[in-house]
């Protein structure tokens, strides 16, 4: 926006005494008409419609740029590969109450990611949830067959593994030998193939073509999380008695 002194000195606050830097504001010049119109129709301040005039805003969209909403800039999850068959994997869990385990990793993103699906999953009503998190020194970092088989041993037939298990295939292969079926949600580079889990979410897949490639791994699996909500929303209305 270009404010300047000279003009609109009166009904403004920036002119050229205030500026830090000494710069020379100028007030963009805005079709009065146009800025009458905001004004009245969204009851805003002469100042605010002018900036909203040099903003440019198209004038069907100020409503959503005064008031943004999550839903209408929210990309649909389902642009993100196998997101379909997680969900369907997961919704399946969750109606047959199945034990669902997930392994997160031990940094930041992990244990938020690992948080993120905990609470949704209990949420909605499952009640046998673990995570288990690999110790940093004993086990590193990533999917491992013994943390697998501590979730199996507690009764799991699902794990979600988040912010990890993109090059977990061994482990995912040893997880396929104890019928234990695991969803990869992960942000971590990929290599050209992926394991065999029934499904891998990762918008660095190198065929996934979401352009959501700036996700950590807890963007990752709040998407998830809208999935499943969605989803199971949906299926709640078609089927009332389950719901
Ligand atoms: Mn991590």
């Amino acid at each position: 926006m270009i404010v300047g002194p000279d003009d609109n000195k009166d009904d403004f606050l920036v002119n050229e005494d205030s500026s830090l830097n000494k710069f020379r504001w100028r007030l963009f010049k805005s079709d009065e008409r146009e800025v009458a119109t905001i004004t009245q129709k969204f009851d805003l301040s002469d100042i605010i419609a002018k900036i909203i005039c040099a903003r440019r805003v198209p004038f069907d969209n100020i409503e959503n740029y005064l008031n943004p909403q999550i839903k209408n800039l929210l990309p649909s999850p389902f642009v993100l590969k196998d997101m379909d068959k997680a969900v369907k994997r997961i919704v399946k869990a969750i109606k047959q109450n199945e034990t669902i385990g997930i392994f997160g990793d031990y940094d930041v993103d992990g244990a938020t990611a690992s948080s993120i699906i905990y609470k949704f999953l209990r949420d909605v009503g499952v009640k046998n949830v673990y995570i288990h998190i690999p110790d940093r020194q004993s086990e590193g970092y990533g999917l491992n067959s013994v943390g697998l088989k501590e979730l199996r041993d507690k009764g799991a037939t699902l794990v979600i593994s988040v912010d990890c298990g993109i090059t977990g295939f061994d482990a995912v292969d040893m997880a396929n030998q104890m019928d234990l079926d695991i969803v990869i949600a992960d942000h971590h580079e990929a290599e050209v193939g992926v394991p065999d889990a029934v499904a891998v979410i990762d918008p660095k897949r190198v065929d996934d073509d979401s352009g959501l490639n700036y996700l950590a791994a807890c963007g990752v699996v709040f998407l998830l999380d809208v999935a499943l909500n969605k989803t199971l929303r949906d299926t709640a209305l078609r089927f009332p008695a389950i719901s």
